[in-house]
């Protein structure tokens, strides 16, 4: 396969309402997406999971955009007609670190592939459901009768798991009140965004009594030790985000014991491959996984759900409906039916891009020079 045209198309779509994390806040959802054709003239569609800023982490939109260009393009031309998705990471691997530069191009490779070949995402990866169960990460507001009232609002629409957004201020009261307002049943569970230190383990301790699920990448994202402890001290299970980018990185965090659940971002992890092997790892160990997101548009949301859909996925994921984030998405829309979302059957991802909404949203396209 060889990559005869490849574009990179900027957006910038309103978010439905602001999302606050212990990091920042967004307004809108700024991202790129990749277009390519291949040269049996099939595209391939993909979405960059990063953000304007490096704030998640240390990758940022401006930046994918110049590895994407100067580095990792370069390195896939000169494949030739060797050119696969399943080769992208082991040509792309001289280059540190930048997973999410590098999950756009195989996502869109991979895309094109199975699109030629007539086979669906969760097909490829193994996929065992055909639907996934919705769950909803809700931002910190500004007073409690405002989050009650939004998660009321999410669990009226069939949501099956709420993830309150902490940080040191917004943390113990929002989660109790949250408990006692909606009942022991509510699966919740909590994300702090490496927003706290080892020091704060007594007072993380104090979520114990609230029957979370998990609490998600409290610490920084390289203080694996710290998590260890954290997790020796606190009964609530420590799941991470940020600190796994590799299979490699599952394995270490496992055997440490800072990880009882890990989040799987095709993003964060360099691409779908590489999420595949972090389900593999942590499904050998006993540990449960779920899909996270980064806000993806229906080109990104689509292959996440195929992600969802593999066995050890045992928890509800951050897949929510096109509405949680967007009034119009650039696919047909996801919705929630009885709490769960439909994994798309169609070849490659499973969705085609609505030209009309994407040109609305677009501020910048460019081509890329292949020669
Ligand atoms: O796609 O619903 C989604 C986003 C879920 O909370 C979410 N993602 O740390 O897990 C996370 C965050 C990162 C988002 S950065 C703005
Ligand atoms: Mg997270």
């Amino acid at each position: 396969m060889k990559i005869e045209h490849l574009e990179i198309r900027w957006l910038s779509i309103p978010l439905v309402t602001p999302f606050r994390t212990s990091f920042g806040t967004s307004h809108d959802r700024d991202t790129f997406v990749v277009r390519l054709v291949t040269d049996d003239g099939t595209e391939g569609w993909a979405e960059c999971g990063a953000e304007p800023d490096p704030l998640y982490s240390s990758e940022f939109l401006p930046a994918a955009e110049m590895v994407i260009r100067d580095h990792l393009l370069p390195r896939l031309l000169a494949l030739g007609d060797d050119l696969s998705a399943t080769r992208v990471a082991h040509a792309l691997a001289p280059v540190k670190g930048h997973p999410m530069a590098k999950h756009v191009l195989e996502t869109a490779l991979l895309d094109a592939e199975l699109r030629s070949a007539g086979m669906s995402f969760a097909r490829y990866l193994g996929g065992v459901k055909d639907r996934v169960p919705t769950g909803v990460s809700v931002g910190i507001y500004d007073s409690i009768p405002e989050l009650l009232d939004k998660v009321g609002g999410y669990l009226d629409q069939g949501y099956l798991r709420i993830k309150l957004k902490i940080e040191p201020g917004w943390d113990l009261e929002p989660v109790r009140v949250v408990r006692e307002t909606f009942g022991d049943d509510v699966l919740l569970q909590v994300d702090a965004n490496t927003a706290y230190t080892l020091a704060d383990a007594r007072h993380l301790a104090q979520l114990d009594p609230f029957d979370l699920l998990l609490m998600e990448q409290p610490l920084p994202e390289d203080d694996l030790r710290g998590h260890a402890e954290l997790a020796r001290r606190i009964s609530t299970p420590i799941c991470l985000d940020e600190s796994i980018t590799s299979a490699r990185d599952a394995a270490t965090a496992i055997a440490l014991g800072a990880a009882h659940v890990i989040n799987v971002k095709p993003a964060r992890v360099g691409g779908y491959l590489e999420a595949r092997r972090i389900h593999d790892v942590a499904h050998a160990n006993g540990i449960p996984v779920w899909c996270g997101g980064m806000l993806e548009t229906g080109i990104g949301r689509a292959p996440n759900l195929a992600l969802a859909s593999l066995p050890g996925f045992v928890l509800p994921g951050d897949t929510s409906a096109s509405d949680r984030y967007y009034d119009t998405d650039l696919t047909a829309p996801f919705v929630i039916e009885d709490g769960h979302l439909s994994v798309p059957t169609g070849p490659g991802i499973g969705v085609d891009v609505l030209p009309d909404v994407l040109s609305t949203f677009t501020t910048s396209v460019s081509t890329v020079p292949l020669d």
